[in-house]
């Protein structure tokens, strides 16, 4: 599985690559709300459904064997640290989207995580062509901490988009805010315009 494609974040070809207001950090902060949820590959499910023609839920095995792809991109916490240089492997949003038939009323995505976990972004955000399901993070599979088995990654918005211990996505019509989000975060999170509170 070494030869995916790689999709480079556009991001990373800016000139200039950190965002106003953001510091370049080595290390790889951990950041979320309460305990690392225990995750277990044989009750894993990936659920989508809301405004799907049918309902799909993909068990470990199913999930994994997806064809994957890998990333490059930055990341950006709306704390003030930028990661550069992030390799990613996983499904992409695209290939998601080959799973479900959507409604043609879906207009915006809820991300599912463990405990309840929620983020909220529009379709358009959501198939961007960098966005995907990582199941490694420069070339190792993801730490508990950092969101095993699955986290989203979503690299042209603030990080707190990218649900850790994802377990699923619903499609929606009406944008619905998420846990971030209801707790004060922009809706949208775009660190290029510093969209980082309220609104
Ligand atoms: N499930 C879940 N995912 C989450 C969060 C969370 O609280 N729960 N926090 C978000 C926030 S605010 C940030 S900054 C990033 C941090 O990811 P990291 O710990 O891998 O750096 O995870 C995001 N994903
Ligand atoms: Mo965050």
């Amino acid at each position: 599985m070494g030869d995916q494609e790689t999709v480079v974040s556009s991001d990373t070809r800016r000139e200039q690559r950190i965002p106003p207001g953001q510091k370049q950090t080595g290390g790889f902060p951990v950041l979320h709300y309460g305990a690392v949820p225990r995750m277990d590959l044989d009750q894993w499910r990936f659920d989508l459904f809301g405004l799907v023609e049918q309902e799909v839920s993909l068990g470990w095995p199913e999930f994994s064997s997806l064809p994957r792809v890998k990333v490059f991109s930055d990341i950006h916490c709306v704390t003030g640290w930028s990661r550069l240089d992030n390799t990613w492997e996983g499904v992409s949003a695209g290939q998601v989207k080959e799973l479900a038939r959507l409604r043609p009323a879906a207009k915006f995505v809820l991300i599912h995580a463990a405990r309840g976990f929620t983020t909220n972004l529009t379709l358009e955000d959501f198939f961007q062509p960098d966005v995907l399901f990582a199941l490694k993070h420069n070339g190792k599979p993801l730490t508990p901490d950092h969101g095993w088995p699955v986290r989203l990654v979503v690299p042209r918005l603030y990080f707190w988009k990218s649900a850790k211990w994802v377990t699923g996505v619903e499609f929606l019509e009406h944008d619905r805010p998420g846990f971030w989000e209801t707790a004060g975060y922009h809706n949208h999170g775009d660190p290029w315009k510093e969209e980082r509170y309220g609104h």
